[in-house]
Formats: structure tokens, sequence, C-alpha cells
């Protein structure tokens, strides 16, 4: 049974009718551009064919209820629950979006809601923005709210700043609204521009093997937020508005003015950028198999500069590598969660092999592997 069939029947199961309609959202794999978005950066993330579905109907009464397959638990929400920390769990992020929406000055319509998911919870698939996206566009159809499909990703992205309390950037709620069947979505962080660059690469004999490194990320937890404000604080001292704004051929007078530790952050972030531009300009061009050394290239970035790998991402990565993979790197927001590799489509299943043995050799539990192809963003499906 499909993602979006499952969510109505559970609808059904839970309230006894049959819902208005079945929205959902994807969750994404991030082909380059890491720690990027917050920086005012660029980002080349793509939706991948794993959905959260969001069976709703308008209700009678004030506040809003809702049950989630995943957690087997219903939560009632009331008027006075839409204050930040007053809803804790998976349900916080649907209470942050109600939360956004009333900020934006906007009131979301009583509901009941059913929702069930395909993407894995804290794998760096982005579930939390798949979760928060769909919820919105539920609410803004059964509402008929008046806002904008360019505005979701800022108030997903307000639902998680100011309700759940994490500091994430604009680049997984703008994935999981924007992305096309197909494509990459080459977003500017500061200004929203976007470009759908094509990315099928079984035209290339190509393929992206994502591995599930079973090693759980807690993004909420200090790390992601010290890494940004460490960007921040860096910015400030070199006078620049973000640090989207140092050039690669700027940062080593700028890293004379730094200490070690955040000199090396900044390099982080600064290259990536120009690896981003440099990968958008060759999958133009179609060139997608020289596109892996900057893939590789990121991942040395995130684990000697930036810190936010673990050893079993570098597990992987280097087992890919080791197994012929063109280019590997981790994707997301680190400290765990999931590593791709640009492969020949002859070699997903061998890459895959190879992983598995890697950390079956180091004592790791076995990772969940799949080939992703690039899906579309948010829809309504039923
Ligand atoms: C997480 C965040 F939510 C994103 O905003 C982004 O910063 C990513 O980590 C790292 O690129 O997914």
């Amino acid at each position: 049974m499909s993602v979006a069939d499952r969510a109505a029947a559970l609808f059904t199961e839970r309230y006894g009718t049959a819902p208005a309609g079945v929205w959902s959202a994807p969750g994404r794999v991030n082909l380059i551009g890491e720690h990027t978005d917050y920086n005012d950066g660029f980002v080349l993330p793509f939706a991948v064919p794993l959905r959260t579905a969001v069976a709703a109907a308008p209700a009678a009464g004030p506040g809003w209820t809702i049950h989630s397959r995943e957690a087997d638990e219903t939560v009632v929400i009331g008027v006075d629950d839409l204050t930040p920390g007053r809803v804790t769990g998976w349900a916080g992020y649907v209470v942050g979006v109600l939360w956004a929406l009333r900020e934006a000055g906007v009131t979301p319509p009583p509901a009941r809601i059913a929702l069930t998911s395909d993407v894995p919870l804290g794998a760096g698939l982005s579930s939390s923005a798949a979760l928060e996206c769909a919820v919105l566009a539920a609410l803004v159809e059964l509402g008929s709210l008046d806002v904008p499909k360019d505005s979701w990703p800022r108030l997903a992205q307000r639902a998680e700043n100011g309700y759940v309390g994490m500091p994430c950037g604009i680049m997984d709620q703008s994935a999981s609204t924007l992305c096309r069947a197909g494509h990459a979505l080459f977003l500017d962080c500061r200004d929203g521009a976007v470009e759908h660059v094509p990315f099928d690469l079984a035209a290339h004999g190509l393929a992206l093997l994502v591995v599930d490194t079973n090693a759980p990320h807690r993004l909420v937890s200090g790390e992601y937020a010290a890494r940004r404000a460490a960007c921040e604080s860096a910015a400030r001292t070199l006078g620049v508005g973000a640090l989207r704004d140092v050039e690669v051929d700027a940062l080593p007078g700028a890293l004379d003015r730094l200490d070690e530790i955040t000199g090396r952050r900044v390099r982080h972030v600064v290259t990536e950028n120009q690896r981003v531009l440099d990968a958008v300009r060759l999958l133009r061009d179609g060139r997608v198999t020289e596109i892996a050394p900057l893939l590789t290239a990121s991942h040395a970035s995130m684990r000697d500069d930036y810190e936010i790998t673990v050893p079993e991402v570098d597990t992987a990565v280097d087992a890919m590598l080791a197994a012929g993979a063109h280019g590997a790197r981790m994707t997301g927001g680190g400290f765990g969660g999931c590593v791709l590799g640009l492969v020949d489509r002859s070699a997903v299943d061998a890459t895959a092999a190879a992983v598995r043995a890697a950390f079956a050799a180091a004592g790791y539990a076995a990772p969940h592997a799949f080939a992703a192809v690039a899906d579309r963003g948010v829809a309504r499906l039923i």
C-alpha cells in the first residue's frame, strides 16, 4: 500500500470517516553544500521517494487532534498549546507549524489529522521537514489560507527554529517544498533564487547509492548550534554579513584573522560553497561523473575541518571509494546519518555489499542501502 493510502486508511480507522484529502512531502538527500545554508550560501539537494503523508479533515470544535502511526500516539492540541516548548517530540513539529502560521497572522483551521511516514527518523534524510511541509500543505488547503507556496519553506523553518528549538537553515524545508522529479534544487540561501538542475543519473549509466549508517544523529543537541554560532561569530570578526561573502581567493587572509579551530570551520564553509557552484556548472553541462571529486573533497572537509562526521560515516565513505565509487560523502547535518556514493549503475549491489562487509568487520550494526532518484516535492496525493 502506498504511504498516501496508508494515511487515508489510518484516518478512517481512527476517526471513523474518510479524510478530506491526503497531502505528502518528501525527505531529501543533499548532493552537496553542507552547513552552507545558514551562512547565506548555496545548496544542491534533491527530494527522495520517501514521503510523509498527512490525511486530514476539518474539525468542528477549536483545536487539533493528531495521530501518528509511527509513534502510535494521539495528541490533542488546544489553542493554548501554541506556545513554544509546550509540546515536544514528534507532535512538536506539527504544533510548530500551527504556531508559525499564527505568528504570521494566519489562523490555522481546526482539523483532525492522521500521519504516517516512509522517511526514517534520525537518518539525516530530513524527516522533520517532510512532516512540517506535509502538515502545512494540508492546513493551507483545508483552510483555504492565503499562504503562497514560496513562503512555505520560511514558515516551516520558523516552526523548527522558534517552536522546536532547532536552529536549522532553510535547505530541508525548501527541498521538501520546491523539488522537482529528475532534478536537483540549486538554491541560493541568501535571496531564495532557485534553479532546477537536471539530475538524471540513469541516463549517464550512473546511480546514487545512499547508505543509512544507523548511527543516529541528534541535531537538537549542541553541536549543530555550536557550528552555527562559530560561523556567525567568524562573520562578525571578518566584518562580513555572512560567510557566503568570503571568496575562496580571500581565504588565506581571512584565516590569518581567526583562531585555528574557527579558521577550519570557515574554510569548510567557503570551500563548500565553491564546490556547490562547481558541481552545478558540471551538471548543467551534462558532465555528471566529474562532480565525483567534489563529493569526496566535501567529505574530507566535513571530516577534517568541520568535524561533523563519526566513525560509521567515515567507514562507509572509505568502503564505497575502495569498492570503486567515483565519489562519496556524508549527506545532511552530520554526527551520524547517511552517506551517498556516485557509482556506476552496474556497481550498486557490489558497492552496498562492500559497505555491509566493512561494517561487519568493524562490529557496526548492518546498514541499510538504497539507490536514490530525484522525486517531486510536496503534493496533494488523494
Ligand atoms: C540539517 C539542517 F536542518 C539544514 O538546515 C542544514 O544546515 C543541514 O543540516 C546541513 O547542511 O539538515
